[in-house]
């Protein structure tokens, strides 16, 4: 497709006439508001036409498409992505200077939409962009949250929960097709018997029908029309009110149906790798289920008349288990509505499904309730059923006569749905999100599912939209590559390697130095903007910036603070490079442990700053709100990126991507992705501490871990717990946190995640990051390797990636 050009005198002239259309003002008159909503508008046609197109596309080469289903979409700011993705920001920002407007500004204006919680939704998201730049087909389908994830705010060093209201100045990016609106039906009873001809009939009454609504936002590619397009579904209700039981004066109940069904797309479950088991979650799953799957399967129907070759044309990517009712309720479609049998049912649905697991924690594999499922959608448990008969079936002939293997298997056992194992045994592959995240998945969590069916299972190890996170978020640093080595990384990232030949360029190192001095003066504005905290541009810029998990230890970062604070008090005229801490993150409202954890970091902040013995070398500052629009600005001004989860349990981590490839440092441990980074740079440009997998689990394993007896005989480690149980002089009690790691709580031993393990090994690899950053020009040489060995984290790789192995479809992507 050729790509339309946008010239300055055009795009002003453009936002000259939407601004009189939509808001009858000129532009002398417009406050920055309009200003953005008139170039969204502008840039907005410029997309829709591009998605008729390719839609057009589509239905004439009739290729195979992708279907991405996830719960969570965190797309992040549009405006500024799609201007640089049409190629249009010089332009643009041309054209608003000239009309008295700063580009940075305006992008200000627009909301941040939350519609996830991390990891996995904002991966969604950098994977729509992959799609569309590489020329897959593909859909994205998620909910229209009316509140994403909340806001949150810092009271008294604790965490608070705001709603996010996003749609008033998100919405003009999403484009309502009513016309394909399609209904959900919930709950209800039904009866099923067999017709003259011995076919099965399913009478379904008394459910709520929910309508499902469909919002359309189009996602750009890079230097192409091909749009991805990212489906949102709002629940609405058909029922305004029961005039029957209103006029019997039961007004509550009245208006309970039309409630029930219009709250399901009202929130987002602020829960991340942590079990969640209401029931509205539940219809929220299968209200996207259902939409979709209808939705797909309308349109292949008005276009080939069967669903007979579904699997040739579609593949149904279901991220995580949450969307893993695609593959029951896609059964009761091919064999209620259209009439196949079990068989060929089973045949199309198992080939069309993949799916991709995101985490290996036990707390976040989903079992629902039997009794639930059968309440709220009692065809799919009927049908779920009848999946779980045959696998046990299967199953026997692989462990004839062992019982409990099959039980331990099973998709439906003690009264629960195992989504995980239904989604293994539905879907034609199986995949982890990093290299040893897949390996752990074939060994351990899933290894008799492996044991019968590996060749179902592989790998495909994440990668973040290097457009987004670094030409856009970085524009110097990307100015800067782009004087050495050209503008073919944009598509084609591995050439990011040419870099490399620069390692003894003094001249560039000394520039990526002062670029990325440029951007934490930046952080620094906001800093002191937003903490009141004035910190040292000459310190260390150290952050940890990720949702609140005590598995990503957090707390060891924390436990090594108050060390050095320590060391600090008792010497206080020792060398010491100067260290600014940035926290930012999340907590999920119910999870004590974690909101305790930043109310400590805030109370360790304070301590500090009220130190004047200390606080000019040691900072400790927590960013409120951290969400993608801030990553934005943080990544960039960031030196050291800290990715010290225990090893084995972070299936591989996504920003460690997004700090390497803006030059920062990483401290981390042997997990997830970390091993390929480690791998890509190579160990001189890294800083790996602590306990590698094996380690971690055969001591978790053997139940002989003892933290307290490290309390007893290390002295830095007791000093730093008797703190911990003193205080930090602001009346909070941290003794609960002590305990935990000393004396285990909340059903777990003592230091879980084995923090005091892993200290002393952690806090010698700090002392080399400090060392290392005395020679600045070692540091950025160290920097610039870390950049140009990013290019296999782009999620085009991983999406071609996808598209070769998995999906079948072709990209055009070079390897
Ligand atoms: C079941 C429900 C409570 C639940 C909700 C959200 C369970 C899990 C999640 C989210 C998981 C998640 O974000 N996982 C992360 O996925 C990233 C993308 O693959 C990984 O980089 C990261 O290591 C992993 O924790």
């Amino acid at each position: 497709m050729a790509k339309t050009q946008y010239t300055k005198a055009a795009l002003k002239e453009a936002i000259a006439g939407k601004l009189q259309r939509h808001f009858a003002c000129e532009v002398k008159d417009a406050k920055k508001d309009q200003i953005y909503e008139a170039c969204a508008l502008v840039i907005r046609d410029a997309l829709t036409e591009h998605m008729i197109e390719t839609q057009n596309e589509v239905e004439r080469d009739g290729d195979r498409q992708v279907h991405y289903l996830c719960m969570e979409f965190l797309v992040g700011r549009s405006l500024r992505n799609n201007a640089y993705n049409l190629g249009m920001l010089d332009a643009l920002t041309a054209a608003l200077a000239d009309m008295g407007f700063e580009m940075a500004d305006i992008f200000e204006q627009e909301a941040d939409p939350g519609l996830g919680n991390g990891g996995l939704g904002r991966l969604a998201a950098c994977y729509m962009d992959g799609m569309a730049t590489t020329g897959v087909r593909g859909t994205g389908y998620s909910i229209r949250y009316e509140h994403g994830i909340f806001k949150q705010k810092i009271e008294d060093g604790k965490q608070v929960e705001l709603p996010d209201s996003w749609l008033a100045s998100g919405d003009v990016w999403q484009i309502p097709a009513m016309d394909e609106t399609r209904e959900v039906k919930i709950g209800g009873t039904i009866d099923t018997h067999f017709d003259e001809n011995g076919k099965l009939v399913v009478d379904y009454h008394d459910y709520t029908p929910v309508l499902a609504v469909p919002y359309d936002m189009p996602i750009s590619g890079y230097d192409t029309n091909n749009i991805a397009r990212l489906r949102l579904w709002e629940a609405k209700s058909p029922i305004a009110l029961d005039m029957k039981l209103f006029s019997s004066g039961e007004y509550l109940k009245a208006v309970e149906k039309h409630a029930m069904a219009e709250t399901i797309s009202m929130i987002l479950y602020p829960e991340d790798n942590h079990r969640e088991g209401q029931s509205l979650r539940l219809k929220q799953q299968y209200f996207l289920v259902s939409a979709t799957l209808q939705d797909i399967c309308a349109k292949h129907k008005a276009k080939y008349g069967t669903l007979e070759n579904f699997a040739h044309k579609h593949v149904l990517h279901i991220n995580d288990t949450h969307p893993t009712l695609v593959i029951p309720e896609l059964m009761r479609i091919l064999m209620d509505e259209n009439d196949m049998s079990w068989e060929q049912a089973w045949n199309i649905t198992s080939q069309s499904v993949a799916y991709t697991n995101h985490t290996v924690m036990p707390e976040a594999l989903e079992c629902w309730p039997e009794s639930l499922v059968q309440e709220l959608m009692p065809r799919v448990m009927q049908i779920i059923h009848e999946i779980n008969e045959r696998f046990c079936k299967e199953l026997w002939n692989y462990f004839p006569g062992d019982f409990q293997k099959i039980s331990k298997l099973a998709i439906v056992a003690d009264g629960r749905v195992r989504m995980a194992h239904l989604a293994i045994a539905g879907s034609f592959s199986i995949n982890g999100v990093s290299a040893l995240h897949s390996e752990i998945l074939k060994e351990r969590v899933f290894n008799d599912f492996y044991k019968i069916y590996s060749s179902k299972f592989c790998n495909v190890t994440n990668g973040i939209a290097h457009r987004r996170w670094l030409c856009e978020a970085n524009p110097e640093l990307a100015e800067l590559i782009e004087s050495k080595i050209g503008t073919g990384y944009r598509t084609h990232p591995s050439e990011l390697q040419v870099l490399a030949n620069y390692a003894g360029d003094k001249e560039l190192l000394s520039r990526l130095g002062e670029i990325k001095r440029h951007n934490k003066q930046r952080l620094a504005d906001y800093i002191k903007a937003h903490n009141g905290i004035e910190v040292s541009m000459d310190s260390i810029f150290d952050v940890q910036v990720k949702r609140l998990h005590e598995y990503k230890r957090q707390m060891l970062n924390i436990l090594h603070i108050i060390s050095l604070y320590h060391k600090l008090k008792d010497n206080p005229d020792m060398a010491f490079v100067p260290r600014t801490y940035i926290f930012g993150s999340k907590a999920a409202p119910g999870y004590a442990v974690a909101k305790k954890t930043i109310q400590l970091i805030n109370s360790i902040s304070n301590m500090i700053e009220n130190d004047p013995a200390v606080r000019d070398k040691l900072k400790v500052v927590f960013i409120e709100d951290y969400k993608v629009s801030l990553a934005e600005m943080i990544m960039p001004a960031a030196e050291v990126s800290e990715q010290i989860s225990i090893a084995g349990k972070e299936a591989s981590g996504t920003g460690n991507m997004k700090f390497m490839m803006n030059g920062a440092l990483t401290i981390g441990t042997m997990d997830g992705a970390n091993v390929e980074i480690c791998e890509a740079v190579g160990r001189d440009n890294i800083f790996i501490f602590g306990m590698e997998t094996p380690e971690a689990e055969a001591l978790a394993a053997s139940g002989n871990y003892e933290p307290m007896l490290i309390y007893q005989n290390d002295p830095v480690i007791h000093r730093v717990l008797d703190q911990m149980i003193r205080g930090f002089g602001d009346g909070v009690d941290y003794t609960d946190i002590a305990n935990l790691l000393l004396h285990g709580g909340n059903g777990g031993p003592a230091d879980r995640y084995m923090s005091l393990k892993d200290f002393a090994s952690y806090a010698e690899a700090q002392q080399r990051v400090s060392e290392a950053y005395r020679d600045q020009e070692k540091w950025n040489r160290m920097a610039l390797m870390n950049i140009a060995n990013s290019g296999r984290f782009a999620a085009d790789r991983s999406i071609a990636e996808y598209a070769q192995n998995i999906w079948r479809v072709k990209t055009n992507f070079a390897f």
